[in-house]
């Protein structure tokens, strides 16, 4: 069930608690869902393993009522313990065998990549799902990385057609139609949806912004 959403997926969510408080999570997944997010990943950024997984058990409920797979940002073991439906690692996280081997054949692995060399890698290897491509521009949401800016998006997604790669970092309504118009078939918006105002709204427009 998931790989063929993942496989159709267009706009992924991130409930990151850099940007919400642990009380409005539930509330704040539930309008993503409203508004028609296809894939939502909790993230949580220097919290405890124990934490994280209360979230996330609280949370996996809320996202198989919708339909709309549930992604664990960096922990293979909170997402195989509560049957989330995948995990997401950074390029430091591991080699992907090993994940693999710890998950098992059903659950969805992302890989951040963050230039061409990363998401041909990645590309190559048979048990990643999906890539993150990014910080297409500079973000707070994760300082530090330089922007690969926006003319490798084509080139990838050319290169690499059946991958599904989630263009991320500094993406907004306001540029949205842009990066479609250059290529980016998916993407990931974080800080854009969360700090809007009406959260539903807001994942509705940018999913109509989606063809
Ligand atoms: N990963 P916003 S950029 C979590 O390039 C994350 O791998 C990135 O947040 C990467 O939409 C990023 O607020 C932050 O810019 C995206």
């Amino acid at each position: 069930m998931s790989r063929s959403r993942l496989q159709n997926a267009k706009l992924y969510g991130i409930v990151d608690l850099g940007y919400v408080i642990a009380r409005d999570l539930i509330r704040v997944t539930a309008e993503m869902l409203e508004g028609g997010i296809d894939v939502i990943q909790l993230r949580a950024k220097g919290h405890a393993e124990q934490e994280v997984e209360t979230w996330a058990e609280r949370l996996l409920p809320v996202c198989r009522e919708a339909q709309v797979p549930m992604i664990i940002n960096d922990f293979p073991e909170i997402a195989s313990r509560i049957g989330a439906d995948g995990v997401h690692l950074g390029q430091d996280d591991g080699e992907i065998h090993v994940v693999r081997e710890q998950v098992g054949a059903g659950m969805l692995i992302g890989r951040s990549t963050h230039s061409r060399e990363q998401a041909d890698a990645a590309a190559a290897d048979a048990g990643i799902d999906y890539i993150g491509f990014g910080p297409i521009f500079a973000t707070p949401t994760k300082p530090g990385l330089p922007a690969i800016g926006m003319t490798e998006i084509a080139e990838v997604n050319v290169k690499h057609p059946d991958l599904p790669i989630f263009c991320i970092g500094g993406i907004k309504l306001e540029n949205l139609a842009s990066l479609v118009e250059l290529g980016a078939k998916r993407v990931v918006i974080v800080s854009g949806i969360l700090q809007s105002g009406d959260i539903a709204a807001y994942v509705r427009s940018a999913r109509a912004l989606m063809p």
